[in-house]
C-alpha cells in the first residue's frame, strides 16, 4: 500500500469512529432528590417511571439517600424531563413539586405521614 493508501485508511477509520461515537449519543448522569418517597413502593414506582421516560437508560433509587441516580442520553433527555415525570408520578423531585392530582391518588403507604 502506497503512503496516500495508508493516510486515507487511517482517516477512514477515525471517521467511522466519529460516526459511531455521535450515534451512540452523549450519556449524562444526574442525581435527583426525592424528599417525599415513602417506602419501596414509591422507589418501584419512581424507577418504572423514569425507566419509560424517553432517553433515560438507567434509573436507581436510594431510599436511604431518598435520591434517584439517573443515566440518560443528553441529546433526548434533559434534568427538567426527568423531573417533571416523576411529579406526574406523584412525587416531589429537587425542587419541583409533585403533581398534586397524582400524589392524592398514591397508595396511603406512600403519602407522607400527615396526609395518610
Ligand atoms: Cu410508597
Amino acid at each position: 500500500m502506497n503512503k496516500k493508501g495508508k493516510v486515507m485508511k487511517k482517516l477512514f477509520l477515525v471517521m467511522s469512529l466519529l460516526v459511531m461515537v455521535g450515534c451512540k449519543g452523549e450519556i449524562s448522569k444526574a442525581e435527583i432528590n426525592i424528599p417525599t418517597a415513602q417506602c419501596g413502593m414509591c422507589a418501584v414506582t419512581i424507577e418504572n417511571t423514569l425507566r419509560n421516560v424517553e432517553g433515560v437508560k438507567k434509573a436507581l433509587v436510594d431510599m436511604d439517600a431518598l435520591k434517584v441516580t439517573v443515566a440518560y442520553d443528553a441529546e433526548v433527555a434533559n434534568v427538567s424531563s426527568i423531573e417533571n415525570a416523576i411529579s406526574n408520578a406523584g412525587y416531589q423531585a429537587n425542587e419541583t413539586s409533585a403533581n398534586m392530582e397524582v400524589y392524592k391518588s398514591l397508595p396511603g403507604c406512600c403519602k407522607l405521614p400527615a396526609d395518610r
